[in-house]
C-alpha cells in the first residue's frame, strides 16, 4: 500500500517521455536532424564547427582517450574556460562512459588540486595558459595519468589538436552504459552545509532535465528549420551547472549554434551580441545588472534578441521592471530556478505569462513540497513559508562519497531538500524568500563558507571565525568574515584580507571584508549561528 502524502505539489504541466538513453547517445540522435547547421562557434577567433562536425569530433577524442586508457568509470577533469574544446572533451569523455568533472578555471593550484583528488580524477584536460596551474596542482595530487593540453602543448605532453585528428577507430563499441545507474558528470556543490562535494548525475537525471524543459508549454526556443536557428550566447561558464546542461547541451540537442566566450568582458560581451546576432539569451542576475545599468549598452543591444533567461540567483522585481522600462516589453523573459543537484532545473515562470519576483512552477514530471522549518510537516498552500524539497527524475543520485551528506539531503522518500525558503500563491506559482542553507552566492557562483573558514582558520593569529554572505548590489552576494583573533595579536583585516585572496578563486575573495569580534555566537552543539550574525550585520 502506499500512502498519499498530504499537501504534495504536481507540475501542471503533462509528463513528458524520458528516453532511456545515456547521456551522450541523446544528444548525438538530436544532433543527427541539424548536421549541417552550424553548432558551436568559438567567439575569440570566429571558428566554426557545424553539428555533424561536433559529433565527429566528439567521437574522435572518445577514441583518443580510450588510446590511452582511460576507460568507463575513469575520471577526466576539464579545467577550461568556455570554447569548443570544452565540448568535444566533455561529450567525448561522458560517451566513452568515464566520467567528466568539471573545475572552476579560475580557481588556484591548491583549490584544483582539492577536487582533483576529491573525485580522484585520472586525466585532465586544460589548455596552454592554465597548465602552469595544472602542474602546480598536479605536485599535490599525484594520480593524473595524463594532461591533455589545447593550444600547443610542450613535447612531453598531450596536445587536444592531435587528439582531435584521431582516426576515431579505437572508440568502444561495446560499452555499456546503464542510464539510470551511471554517473555522467559530477560538477562540485556545497549542498545545505559544509564544504563542496562531487555532485553525482546519471546520464538519466540529464536527459530527463533536457527533456522537462524542452516541453513546448515550457520553452521560449523557436524550433530549427531550414530558415531559422537560435544563436546563444556560451558566456556563463560551462562547469557550472547552468553553462553546462541549460546553455551547452540544449543548445547542442535542439539544433542551436552557441557562441562561446572565455570570461565575462563588457566590451567582447558587446560586440559579440551584435557580430553573432544572439537570439537567446541565458544570463544571471549580475548580468541583467550590468545591461540595465551600465552606460554603454544601449537599447539596440537586444534588438536582435527575442528572448532572455535568467536564474542561478534572485533577480528582484525591481531589476525586472528597469530592465523590461530599457528593453521594451516585447522581449520574452524567463526565470529559473533549480540547483546542481537537480541537473539542475525544477522550476520556470510561463512562457509569455511572466509573474515578477516568482521563481516560477514545477517543470513536468517534478513534485514539490513546503516543509515547516520547525517541524517538517508538509504545509498548505497559505500556510506560509518553509523549506522547498523536490522530488523528481532530475534529482541527483547522490553526493560522491558521501553517505551522511546524501542522506542529509535526500530523505528516505527522496524528496531533496533544497535549503531554500520558499512560499506559494494561489497559482502555484514559487517564490523563493530566503535561504536556510550556508551557502553565498556570488555573481551566480558558489561559495561555501565552511571552506574560506577552514582557510582562515588556518592562519596563526586566527583564534576562531565565521563567513556569512550580505547583499550586494553588482554581485548579489559577497563574503564577509567575522574573526576572532588569538590574545596579543595585531593582525589587521587587511592582511587576512589578503591572505585569503592568494589562496582562492576570485569570486571568493573577502570583498564583504573582515570584522574582529571577541566571540562567534553558536549553537549548544557547537553550530555557528550564521543568520545571527547576519541579522546582526544587516541591522
Ligand atoms: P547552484 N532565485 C533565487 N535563488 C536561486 C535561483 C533563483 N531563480 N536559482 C538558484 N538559486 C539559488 O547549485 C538557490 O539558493 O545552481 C539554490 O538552492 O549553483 C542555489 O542557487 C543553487 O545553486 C535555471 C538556470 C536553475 C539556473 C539554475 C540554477 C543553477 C544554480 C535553473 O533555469
Amino acid at each position: 500500500t502506499t500512502v498519499r502524502e498530504e499537501n504534495v505539489l504536481v507540475s501542471p504541466f503533462t509528463d513528458v517521455e524520458i528516453p532511456d538513453l545515456p547521456f551522450t547517445k541523446y544528444i548525438f540522435d538530436s544532433q543527427e536532424k541539424y548536421g549541417g547547421h552550424t553548432a558551436l562557434v568559438d567567439g575569440i577567433t570566429g571558428v566554426s564547427y557545424t553539428h555533424d562536425e561536433v559529433r565527429s569530433l566528439c567521437m574522435k577524442l572518445g577514441s583518443a582517450l580510450t588510446r590511452l586508457d582511460i576507460t568507463q568509470g575513469d575520471i577526466v577533469a576539464i579545467v577550461l574556460p568556455n570554447c569548443p574544446e570544452f565540448a568535444f572533451t566533455f561529450l567525448g569523455g561522458v560517451s566513452i562512459g568515464a566520467c567528466v568533472t568539471t573545475i572552476n578555471c579560475t580557481y588556484t593550484a591548491e583549490e584544483i588540486a582539492h577536487q582533483l583528488a576529491n573525485s580522484g580524477a585520472s586525466a585532465v584536460v586544460t589548455n596552454k595558459v592554465l597548465l602552469p596551474k595544472i602542474k602546480d596542482a598536479c605536485k599535490t595530487y599525484k594520480g593524473i595519468r595524463h594532461i591533455i593540453v589545447s593550444g600547443h602543448a610542450e613535447e612531453n605532453l598531450l596536445s587536444m589538436e592531435d587528439l582531435l585528428k584521431d582516426d576515431s577507430k579505437a572508440f568502444p563499441q561495446n560499452v555499456q552504459i546503464n542510464p539510470a545507474k551511471d554517473v555522467a558528470v559530477l560538477p562540485y556543490s556545497s549542498g545545505t552545509t559544509g564544504l563542496p562535494k562531487g555532485v553525482m548525475l546519471t546520464h538519466r537525471n540529464l536527459v530527463a532535465n533536457l527533456q522537462q524543459v524542452q516541453h513546448p508549454d515550457i520553452s521560449c526556443v523557436i524550433p530549427t528549420s531550414d530558415t531559422y536557428q537560435e544563436v546563444y550566447l556560451g558566456i556563463l561558464p560551462f562547469f557550472h551547472i547552468y553553462g553546462m546542461i541549460p546553455c551547452l547541451a540544449y543548445s547542442l540537442c535542439s539544433g542551436g549554434s552557441i557562441v562561446t566566450l572565455p570570461t565575462f568582458d563588457p566590451k567582447v560581451f558587446i560586440s559579440s551580441m551584435k557580430k553573432y546576432k544572439v537570439t537567446f539569451l541565458h544570463t544571471v542576475p549580475p548580468i541583467i545588472n550590468f545591461m540595465t545599468h551600465n552606460e554603454h549598452v544601449q537599447r539596440d543591444l537586444l534588438s536582435i534578441t527575442h528572448h532572455v533567461a535568467c536564474g542561478a540567483a534572485p533577480v528582484g522585481s525591481t531589476l525586472i521592471f528597469e530592465f523590461f522600462k530599457k528593453f521594451g516589453d516585447d522581449i520574452s523573459f524567463q526565470e529559473g530556478y533549480g540547483m546542481t543537484e537537480s541537473s539542475p532545473v525544477t522550476h520556470l515562470t510561463p512562457k509569455d505569462n511572466l509573474v515578477v519576483g516568482s521563481t516560477g512552477m514545477l517543470i513536468p514530471n517534478t513534485y514539490a513540497k513546503i516543509v515547516d522549518i520547525n517541524t517538517g510537516q508538509s504545509m498548505g498552500p497559505d500556510e506560509g513559508k518553509g523549506e522547498l524539497c523536490i522530488r523528481g527524475p532530475q534529482v541527483m543520485k547522490g553526493y560522491y562519497r558521501n553517505e551522511d551528506a546524501t542522506k542529509n539531503t535526500i530523505d528516505k522518500d527522496g524528496w531533496l531538500h533544497t535549503g531554500d525558503i520558499a512560499r506559494m500563491d494561489e497559482n502555484e506559482n514559487i517564490f523563493i524568500v530566503d535561504r536556510l542553507k550556508e551557502l553565498i552566492k556570488v555573481k551566480g557562483l558558489q561559495v561555501a563558507p565552511a571552506e574560506l573558514e577552514d582557510l582562515i582558520r588556518k592562519h596563526p593569529d586566527v583564534a576562531d571565525v565565521a563567513v556569512i554572505g550580505l547583499p550586494d548590489v553588482r554581485a548579489g552576494e559577497v563574503p564577509r568574515a567575522y574573526v576572532v583573533p588569538v590574545p596579543g595579536s595585531s593582525i589587521t583585516d587587511q592582511a587576512i584580507a589578503e591572505f585569503v585572496e592568494r589562496e582562492v578563486a576570485p569570486h571568493k575573495k573577502l570583498t564583504g571584508g573582515v570584522h574582529f569580534t571577541d566571540c562567534i555566537p553558536k549553537s549548544a552543539t557547537g553550530k555557528i549561528l550564521r543568520r545571527e550574525l547576519k541579522a546582526a550585520a544587516l541591522a
